[in-house]
């Protein structure tokens, strides 16, 4: 598949995708939301690819929507946000949740707006330690979309999230991995390679195992435990009649390596 606003690549078992518009530091426009959904969907798809990894070219990461499709002319009507949102953001976001496979975001540089909670979207965050995180929506008297709102006081806390939210200063990715925003904080020069081992190892591992936690730890947080305890359950369940568990009890007992076949 060739696109023009991202990267696409498959290999060892996991497929990566580059968002690819360096010269404005990977801001959005609806093109690269059409080829992120269209990538996104084939990976869902195809049985073979285990993992994703999503990453940015050049020195950002992703600066959020690309602002000079929202150029404003005196007269001129303004823009429909909520329907941006609803046709392109939200199912974005909705996409990478959804998704029964594992999502590494490789943040490699500064994370701005909706490129911020892009990355907070995605299971394990791993971001460069010359990367930010900025929530750059109150400078433009707007709100934190993409999930802000839901994954920063999730993350954080509402005090953090509050500060993140109403201030919109940059973050630094070792402060980002210290309050838990993310998972860990790499150097530079060692992020690719983290990265990609991390993608590598998720698709080593049973897939319909880690499709299940995933949606026991994304279940609703207003789930009280009783809830949680009979949800954990059910996903037992089903995990216990796969045949990786069977292989990974096996491979346990007779001290070899598991080979997991995702059934
Ligand atoms: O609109 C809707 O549909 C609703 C949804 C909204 C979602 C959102 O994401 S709203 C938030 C939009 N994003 C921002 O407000 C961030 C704007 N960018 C910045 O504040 C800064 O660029 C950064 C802090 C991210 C990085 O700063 P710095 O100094 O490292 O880089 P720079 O020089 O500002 O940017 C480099 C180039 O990228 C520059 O282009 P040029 O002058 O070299 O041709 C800059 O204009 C361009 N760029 C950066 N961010 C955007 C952008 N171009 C368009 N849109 C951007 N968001």
């Amino acid at each position: 598949m060739t696109y023009k606003t991202i990267l696409y690549e498959v290999a060892e078992g996991f497929a990566s995708i580059t968002l690819n518009r360096p010269e404005k530091l990977n801001a959005f426009t609806a093109e690269l939301h059409g080829e992120l959904r269209e990538a996104i969907a084939s990976a869902a798809e195809d049985v073979d690819i285990r993992a994703l990894l999503l990453t940015g070219a050049g020195r950002g990461f992703c600066a959020g929507q690309d602002l000079n499709d929202r150029a404003t002319a005196p007269g001129k009507a303004p823009p429909d946000l909520g329907h941006t949102l609803d046709s392109l953001y939200n199912p974005l976001i909705r996409s990478l949740r959804a998704l029964p496979k594992p999502v590494v975001c490789a943040v490699n540089g500064v994370a701005a707006g909706a490129g911020a909670n892009l990355a907070l979207a995605c299971d394990i965050v791993l971001a460069a330690r010359s990367a930010r995180f900025i929530q750059a929506f109150c400078r433009l008297g707007l709100v934190p979309d993409s999930g802000g709102t839901y994954f920063l006081p999730r993350l954080v806390g509402h005090a953090r999230a509050l500060g993140l939210a109403l201030l919109g200063e940059p973050l630094s990715a070792e402060r980002a991995a210290e309050i838990g925003l993310i998972w860990q904080c790499v150097d530079d020069d060692k992020l690719a390679a983290e990265a990609r081992k991390l993608a590598g190892l998720l698709a080593a591992l049973p897939p319909v195992g880690l499709a299940l936690i995933k949606r026991a730890i994304n279940a609703p947080s207003a789930n009280d435990l009783d809830r949680q305890l009979d949800l954990e359950r059910d996903l037992q369940r089903i995990a216990g009649r796969t045949e990786d568990y069977r292989e990974g009890v096996n491979a346990f007992l007779q001290k070899r390596k598991a080979s997991f076949k995702g059934r």
